[in-house]
């Protein structure tokens, strides 16, 4: 029998958020959602649930500390990395998912490296992820949740295409700088809908 529940992940998981149970909530609703993801679009269903686990594992240190991980590890840092510093977790936890957890997977760390401004041409795995850690069920920050929760088993690229529009919204409207990636990943979902 297939068991996908990854234990040593999740005792680590566990012991990383001891101190911080929303989190914890979070990562493991992310986990749960990408599995089903990953089932109805046919992804791997262990690279899911382990992107999902480990998809926020950097996001427990300081915008300093993120800094200063990146430049000692030759992470590039964008200048609108410098303005948002809380952007580079994704790319650090990609790093700590192959440092620190053993992730030898290239399509789990892209997953995790693009999971908070998404990319061009991403993955079904990264697509599922990153509109799993949106969705999830503990998330309440948009009226258009529920529309999308089913939408998102339809329509990936819709999904996609409307949750990158209501960010961008959102972070106009709080006059948040924006990342470059962030408008292309847009851009490029708004070519593929328009050339239905
Ligand atoms: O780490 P989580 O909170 O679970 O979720 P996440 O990694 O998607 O990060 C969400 C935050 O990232 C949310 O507050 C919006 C922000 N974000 C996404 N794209 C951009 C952005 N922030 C800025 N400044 N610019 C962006 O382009
Ligand atoms: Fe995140
Ligand atoms: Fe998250």
């Amino acid at each position: 029998m297939n068991n996908h529940f990854n234990k040593e992940i999740y005792a680590k998981i566990n012991d990383l958020f001891w101190n911080d149970k929303k989190r914890l909530a979070h990562v493991i609703a992310v986990a749960d959602l990408s599995f089903a993801l990953a089932a109805r679009y046919g992804v791997n269903l262990d690279d899911a649930y382990i992107a999902g686990l480990l998809h926020d594992c950097a996001k427990n240190y300081s915008w300093k500390e993120l800094i200063s991980i990146s430049e000692s590890n030759n992470i590039p840092i964008t200048e609108s990395e410098y303005k948002s510093p809380y952007l580079l977790h994704a790319k650090v936890g990609a790093l700590f998912a192959k440092e620190k957890y053993n992730i030898d997977n290239n399509d789990i760390c892209e997953a995790i490296e693009c999971h908070t401004t998404g990319k061009v041409q991403m993955s079904r795995l990264s697509e599922i992820l990153f509109i799993a850690d949106y969705l999830e069920p503990n998330r309440k920050h948009s009226e258009l949740l529920d529309e999308l929760r089913y939408l998102a088993f339809k329509d990936i690229e819709m999904t996609m295409y409307i949750i990158l529009r209501e960010s961008l919204n959102h972070l106009k409207s709080k006059h948040l700088p924006i990342d470059p990636m962030t408008e292309d990943t847009f851009s490029y979902y708004e070519r593929i809908i328009e050339s239905r």
